[in-house]
């Protein structure tokens, strides 16, 4: 659904440089303290590239080029202009879709299949969506004057990396602001390379910076004085300890965070259907998405039943090489969640739950994790309340819509989650009392750039995408 019309695709060969620099003032440059950082490549766990960590002056120089650039070039520049800067760097992304596909399924270690089809098109996507409202901002504010907030602070995870980038970018540059950005330390090459895009693209010097390094260069972006708004997707965690620097300054911030998605699944439901829905909503990306739906829910009469054809499906999938376009669960993407991972099948298996884990064989390199079930479990095991971030997903059962609507609702998290019956009225009523951003019907994993996305509870705070993505990047005038 992405592929917008066919962009005339460039033929260069995909490449990986041995070093990669900052890229601040529209040039790529070398870190202050010349401190590099190892990305590994998560299928093979042999180095890819070497990725420059920033340091104090370092951001402090990405930070002042995006004012001067707010002040001096971008925000003065007519809506319709920046508009077509968007919409430039949206055609690129498009253009060059195959090797910023080729470069995250290495880098971050996702199925060629999906970044190809999901996260570059989407990607694109989002630039063009946010490109067209550059210049129809009075429309999306009726009656009120929206202007920029200035420098955006933008810090992203590992899981979509270029996606990340584009729902955050994209909305900071069609409101006027600039923006230094932070990508994850173990997938900072898509971002480096849409860099050259911007660059390319001829954007002005200073509107994008992009400063690479680990949660320590993230830190000094958050608690920067010169910079109007944080956007942060992560860990909860680290959202705390964001949300807790940033209390008494008046920057502007949105938090996306954890989650440990329902996926609700009433005997009336079309089972082949749900199977391939529950399929999907667990095993896409490996289970590094926030919005997983990691608990299934099932109602007691179908749930024998249900779990043989998962059993079944899950004996098909194919666990391995990334780019091999076979695959159907790649690599998983670092050593840290590699383990963490494996810790909580460990400790799944101590709170008394019963494993099953398909027979696929598994390359013997790399960090690969075979999709896994987890029945038996209780409410208050941890395996059920706290984000595995993996291939791992619990069944519970239930057996009134009460129950599964309480189930449901029983975790500190509330990003989204899965109804599935044959009833369009019981949709609405299960739906409606789900404390979650997003509930998909019959379906699961349905990203749209024109949607907001975003959490209640411990899974966030704003919401991005769709004119709500609009909102975080604005100050709201009278006319
Ligand atoms: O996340 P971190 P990690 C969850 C998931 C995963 C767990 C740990 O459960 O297993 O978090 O992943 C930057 N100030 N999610 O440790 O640390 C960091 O450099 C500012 C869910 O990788 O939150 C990276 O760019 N920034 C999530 C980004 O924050 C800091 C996606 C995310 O890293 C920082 C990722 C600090 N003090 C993990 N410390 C989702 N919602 O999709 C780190 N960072």
């Amino acid at each position: 659904p992405w592929k917008y019309d066919e962009a005339p695709q460039s033929t260069a060969a995909v490449e990986i440089k041995d070093q990669y620099e900052l890229f601040i003032d529209g040039a790529f440059r070398e870190p202050e303290k010349g401190r590099y950082m190892t990305s590994i490549n998560p299928a093979t766990e042999e180095p890819l590239a070497s990725i420059a960590e920033a340091t104090q002056q370092d951001v402090d120089e990405a930070v002042q080029a995006a004012r001067k650039a707010y002040e001096k070039r971008w925000s003065p520049l007519e809506a319709a202009e920046r508009g077509k800067y968007i919409f430039r760097l949206a055609r690129m992304i498009q253009e060059r879709s195959r090797e910023f596909a080729v470069i995250e399924s290495m880098d971050g270690g996702k199925p060629i299949r999906e970044s190809r089809d999901v996260d570059i098109p989407l990607a694109a996507a989002h630039f063009f969506y946010y490109a067209g409202w550059a210049d129809k901002l009075e429309y999306a504010f009726p009656g009120r004057k929206a202007e920029p907030l200035g420098v955006a602070g933008q810090i992203i995870p590992w899981n979509f990396p270029l996606l990340m980038l584009a729902w955050k970018v994209a909305p900071a540059l069609a409101t006027g602001n600039t923006v230094v950005l932070k990508p994850a330390e173990t997938t900072s090459l898509t971002a480096l390379k849409f860099a050259e895009l911007c660059r390319d693209a001829g954007l002005p010097e200073g509107v994008v910076n992009i400063v690479t390094g680990a949660g320590q260069t993230g830190s000094l972006i958050v608690n920067h004085d010169d910079i109007d708004k944080i956007a942060f997707t992560g860990s909860t965690k680290v959202g705390k300890i964001i949300m807790e620097s940033l209390a008494g300054t008046d920057k502007k911030y949105t938090l996306e965070l954890g989650g440990k998605g329902p996926n609700i699944i009433f005997e009336d439901a079309p089972l082949d259907q749900a199977v391939e829905g529950i399929i999907n909503a667990i095993f896409f990306n490996q289970g590094h998405v926030c919005c997983a739906g990691s608990r299934l829910l099932v109602q007691e009469g179908i749930a024998d039943h249900l779990v043989r054809k998962l059993r079944d499906r899950m004996e098909t999938l194919i666990v391995g090489d990334p780019l091999d376009k076979n695959t159907d669960i790649g690599a998983i993407n670092s050593e840290q969640q590699y383990n963490k991972i494996n810790e909580y099948l460990e400790l799944g298996v101590q709170e008394g739950a019963e494993l099953y884990q398909s027979s696929c064989d598994l390359p013997e390199k790399g960090y690969y994790c075979r999709p896994t079930l987890f029945t038996n479990v209780g409410q208050s095991n941890r395996i059920v309340r706290e984000e595995i971030f993996g291939p791992v997903l619990t069944i519970q059962t239930f057996r009134t819509a009460d129950e599964g609507i309480a189930k449901a609702n029983n975790t500190p998290y509330g990003l989204a989650g899965g109804v599935w019956t044959d009833k369009g009225s019981k949709i609405f009523k299960v739906g409606s009392r789900i404390r979650n951003g997003v509930v998909w019907a019959n379906t699961y994993n349905q990203f749209d750039p024109t949607s907001p996305f975003g959490g209640y509870k411990e899974s966030g705070k704003g919401r991005e995408g769709g004119l709500h993505g609009l909102y975080p990047y604005v100050k709201l005038n009278p006319r």
